[in-house]
């Protein structure tokens, strides 16, 4: 099988592609792109749309986190990503589909509202990555890119306060699938490749981290991205956070 995933440094549907590829035993290539520069170089690769993680596996192009996850499973069925019994399918499905459409972005929302205020962390998030440039080069000149990704991710003052605000109860959403045992059980599935990376994402913030460590889904974290690539130091203004004091358990 030969396979390459394109990626983003540090994108957390990327690791999550990465994850389950590795789940499966497939070797890979990685490629890493720029930012923005991966919606041009997406579609010049024959890719339909503009965001990571794209796999090319085969010869066939597959995108989002959930398309691959579908097609792993499809093409090397061992070990399962998904539960036979139906019942806890659609329970690990049910959380999926949250992490993909309710986790992701908020959390993608409060890294691009941080890296604008202060692109020093940039370079940390590059750490490893393949990007084909020096990384202090992709650094140094990732002034607009930074500017433009904030923009395309709707990174402003009231999309990262409302990421701020709901973080709490989707904290208690995993944790809530924690203890049913639809995450993080004796086997990992599909939900905890595609959660876990969000949430090792949200404890490279130091304002965030507080609010997730001693929680069952920093458990899941700590499992399953045990090196997150990554550290944001505090930055955003203290009454945002207002809403975190007291979510930790
Ligand atoms: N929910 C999608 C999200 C894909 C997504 O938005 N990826 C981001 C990186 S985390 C991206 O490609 N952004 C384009 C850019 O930053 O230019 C998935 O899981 O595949």
């Amino acid at each position: 099988m030969e396979a390459r995933l394109f990626t983003i440094p540090a994108s957390h549907p990327g690791i999550a592609a990465a994850l389950m590829l590795e789940h499966k035993g497939i070797a890979y290539k990685r490629t890493d792109l720029m930012p923005v520069i991966s919606k041009v170089a997406l579609r010049g690769l024959g890719f339909p749309r503009q965001t990571v993680p794209a796999l090319k596996i085969d010869g066939d192009k597959i995108q989002g986190s959930r398309s691959i996850a579908r097609e792993l499973e499809r093409l090397r069925p061992e070990p399962p990503l998904f539960p036979a019994d139906p019942a806890k399918r659609a329970a690990v499905e049910e959380a999926e589909r949250f992490g993909d459409e309710r986790l992701q972005h908020p959390i993608r929302q409060l890294l691009w509202w941080t890296i604008k205020r202060d692109k020093s962390s940039l370079r940390s998030y590059s750490e490893g990555a393949k990007l084909g440039v020096p990384i202090g080069l992709a650094v140094a000149t990732g002034g607009p890119i930074v500017a433009l990704s904030a923009r395309f991710n709707e990174a402003n003052d009231e999309t990262a306060r409302s990421a701020i605000n709901a973080l709490p109860g989707m904290l208690d959403k995993v944790d809530g699938w924690i203890a049913a045992g639809t995450l993080n059980g004796p086997e990992l599935n599909v939900a905890d490749f595609q959660i876990a990376p969000s949430l090792g994402l949200a404890l490279t913030l130091d304002d965030l981290r507080p609010a997730i460590e001693g929680r069952p889904a920093a458990a899941l974290a700590q499992r399953v991205v045990p090196n997150y690539p990554g550290h944001t130091p505090p930055i955003l203004p203290r009454a945002w956070l207002e809403p975190l004091r007291g979510s930790a358990s």
